[in-house]
């Protein structure tokens, strides 16, 4: 039996907590107000998402695992990846198709959440013995340029989670995953293209609820975690479609005119009726422009596929 993969800790003691303080005051008392995606995942986020991916409407995770499934020989002929480094690793569902197929010794997990990390990193561990398992806890924003690699490395950021990100804040993320990457690595990207915006806006306001659900999950990480007092039922989930940013929106609208008390904080809030709060950004992409920010990066685009519905794409980014 391989021993449990410890994690290793970029992240500062106490500099998430900092962090979600810093977010909530700066975007509650921002207007209008908004609050970053990042704060979705405790563990009934977590749980949440993981129903969202397997919901008929949101068809990102298929597509991607479609793509992944064909082109996973390609990937690695054309990296011969010893190392594979996974931003943001996600269930490991999607990660078990790249670890089939390249020649690895080495998977270096790298996630935000240490619990989550430390129980899918010895899943992997335990099905994957002669794999060297090095899990790392950081910040992706903070800590890219002290994840270790190395050589022939492949990094991957999968599930579109790119498109959490503004334009200026995609640049300064793939110039340092650029760094990452050195001068014989590579990078796998998935983003999801623009289509349709109904089917867009579908995937992200299901019949079921599950995404209207997943999105009231921050007004409850907020309470538990700064001991706020926020009502989560008193907020109606919306999602639309930013045609001009090329992106989806997600807001939380609330249903009357409250007051709201964050303690740990000291700070009141007042919402208005019908006030909307923008909880995230899920930006899509034309692969014209995927491949310009990639070059703009400094990376050169070894191949751009896509699923045979062009849902979604898969870019295979080199030095
Ligand atoms: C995990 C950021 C890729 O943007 O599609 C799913 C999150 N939000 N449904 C996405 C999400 C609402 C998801 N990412």
């Amino acid at each position: 039996m391989e021993a449990q993969p410890k994690p290793e800790i970029l992240l500062a003691p106490g500099a998430l907590d900092a962090a979600l303080r810093a977010d909530v005051r700066a975007g509650l008392t921002a207007t209008p107000k908004t609050l970053p995606p990042k704060w979705f995942y405790d563990d009934r986020g977590s749980a949440l998402f993981d129903r969202i991916t397997r919901l008929e409407e949101y068809y990102p995770t298929r597509r991607e695992r479609a793509i992944l499934v064909e082109r996973a020989p390609e990937i690695a002929t054309l990296t011969g990846a010893r190392t594979l480094v996974e931003l943001g690793a996600g269930s490991g569902e999607k990660t078990r198709l790249l670890l089939d197929a390249l020649p690895l010794d080495t998977y270096v997990p790298v996630d935000v959440s240490g619990e989550f990390l430390a129980d899918a990193a010895s899943k992997i561990a335990a099905d994957y013995p002669a794999l060297t398992v090095r899990p790392v806890v950081a910040d992706l924003e903070e800590h890219l340029a002290e994840v270790p690699g190395g050589p022939a490395e492949l990094v991957a950021f999968l599930g579109g989670t790119i498109g959490n990100m503004v334009p200026r804040e995609r640049r300064g993320f793939l110039a340092a995953v650029r760094s990452l990457v050195g001068e014989d690595g590579a990078f796998l990207l998935g983003a999801d293209l623009v289509k349709d915006p109904a089917r867009l806006v579908r995937a992200y306001d299901d019949a079921e609820g599950v995404t209207a659900a997943f999105n009231r999950n921050v007004l409850a990480v907020i309470n538990k975690r700064l001991g706020a007092d926020f009502r989560p039922e008193e907020f109606t989930h919306v999602a639309v479609w930013n045609a001009a940013e090329e992106w989806i929106e997600m807001r939380l609208r609330a249903r009357s005119a409250q007051t709201v008390r964050i303690a740990a904080l000291d700070l009141t809030v007042e919402f208005a009726e019908g006030e909307e709060m923008r909880t995230e950004i899920s930006a899509k992409f034309r692969p014209s422009g995927l491949k310009e920010e990639l070059t703009a990066a400094g990376f050169g685009i070894r191949a751009l596929w896509t699923d045979p519905d062009g849902d979604f794409s898969l870019t295979l980014a080199v030095p």
